[in-house]
């Protein structure tokens, strides 16, 4: 027990230990919040009182019929959900933060995140949703954060770069017990389906704090067997490029932009399709009913030649044009 305790934390503390209701409890749990000394020593503490406060609160929306916002949940926006994974302290916040304009709440001791916050991250002209979770561990984690696992299309498990090697491999084998036990298998390559009560989510490891560390690589040549990873620094920005390409890379996108006859390429926005779409499937994006008006469709890219004019079945690539002519 730390020593340095203030007498406004002990008073709160005595409150929580008088409260009655659920809403003396939370008054008095926020006040022992922000009345604890915030340093190494009460990092325990500090967690505990979160997570009382999270319990509390979900509770409490529960027995009001859920009054305050759905945590199981969070509409897909972009071109893909990545969830942010992880043990506590590891950096999760701090790369929403670097990689998006979301600004969540990121501190030096674990357990500072206790709701899903989503932010949009762009590769390149691409938005991605990014979603900050509160961390997992075997002794406590929400149960609505495996709901946002399953759902997503990439898991990015997050980890301390600093830490030991053998460490890392000990913390990402535990993260993929506790999914497994709720039926979700991270998977390093495409996820597929097939098996009913088992969702399998494709997975990165995301090392931090690269910065703080001079030798990257036992950690990677440990990670190695487990899933791909790499290094990177919210302090310096280092391998944050990385992150976004592999990112776009491991879900299997491509653009398509489009011009009209004569005029140069709408190079805005592109269209976002998956990897294996056909130039039908980008008329299809780009309108439905040019679908059944639709003459034929010049592409600039993946053609033998610019403007090449080709089947509704050729495969299109990451960053063809295609001019769409209808009847
Ligand atoms: N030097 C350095 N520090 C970092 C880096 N990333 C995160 N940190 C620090 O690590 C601590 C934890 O960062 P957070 O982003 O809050 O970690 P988290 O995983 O969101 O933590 P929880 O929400 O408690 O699970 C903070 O003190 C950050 O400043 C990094 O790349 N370099
Ligand atoms: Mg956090």
């Amino acid at each position: 027990m730390p020593a340095n305790l203030t007498p406004e934390f002990l008073k709160a503390r005595t409150e929580f230990r008088a409260a009655q209701t659920p809403q003396e409890k939370l008054a008095a749990l926020e006040k022992m919040l922000t009345t604890i000394p915030k340093h190494k020593g009460t990092d325990k503490m500090q967690g505990d009182i979160k997570r009382r406060i999270a319990k509390l609160r979900d509770s409490q929306s529960h027995t009001k019929q859920s009054k305050g916002p759905r945590l199981d949940h969070i509409d897909r926006e972009g071109a893909g959900q990545v969830v942010l994974l992880g043990p506590p302290n590891s950096g999760k916040s701090s790369l929403l933060s670097a990689l998006t304009n979301a600004r969540p709440e990121i501190a030096d001791y674990p357990y500072s995140t206790v709701r899903p916050m989503p932010g949009m991250m762009a590769f390149e002209d691409v938005p991605i949703q990014l979603i900050d979770l509160p961390p997992i561990t075997a002794e406590y984690s929400e149960p609505w954060v495996y709901s946002l696992i399953r759902q997503c299309n990439l898991c990015l498990i997050v980890l301390d770069g600093t830490l030991a090697p053998e460490e890392l491999v000990d913390i990402v084998e535990e993260l993929i017990m506790l999914v497994e036990e709720r039926h979700i298998r991270l998977v390093a390559r495409d996820a597929r389906s097939e098996e009913e009560r088992i969702k399998e989510v494709c997975c990165r490891i995301i090392l931090t704090k690269g910065d703080q560390l001079s030798d990257h690589s036992p950690a990677l040549a440990e990670l190695a067997p487990l899933f791909p990873a790499l290094f990177t620094s919210t302090e310096t920005g280092a391998g944050l490029d990385e992150l976004r390409q592999e990112v776009f890379t491991v879900l299997n996108l491509l653009r398509i932009y489009t011009k009209l006859p004569g005029k140069p390429p709408d190079m805005g926005e592109p269209y976002v399709l998956s990897v294996g779409s056909t130039a039908l499937d980008a008329v299809k994006a780009v309108h439905r009913e040019f679908v059944d008006k639709l003459r034929y469709i010049r592409v600039w890219g993946s053609g033998r030649f610019a403007g090449q004019q080709v089947p509704a079945t050729h495969r299109l690539a990451d960053k063809d044009i295609i001019e769409i002519h209808l009847s």
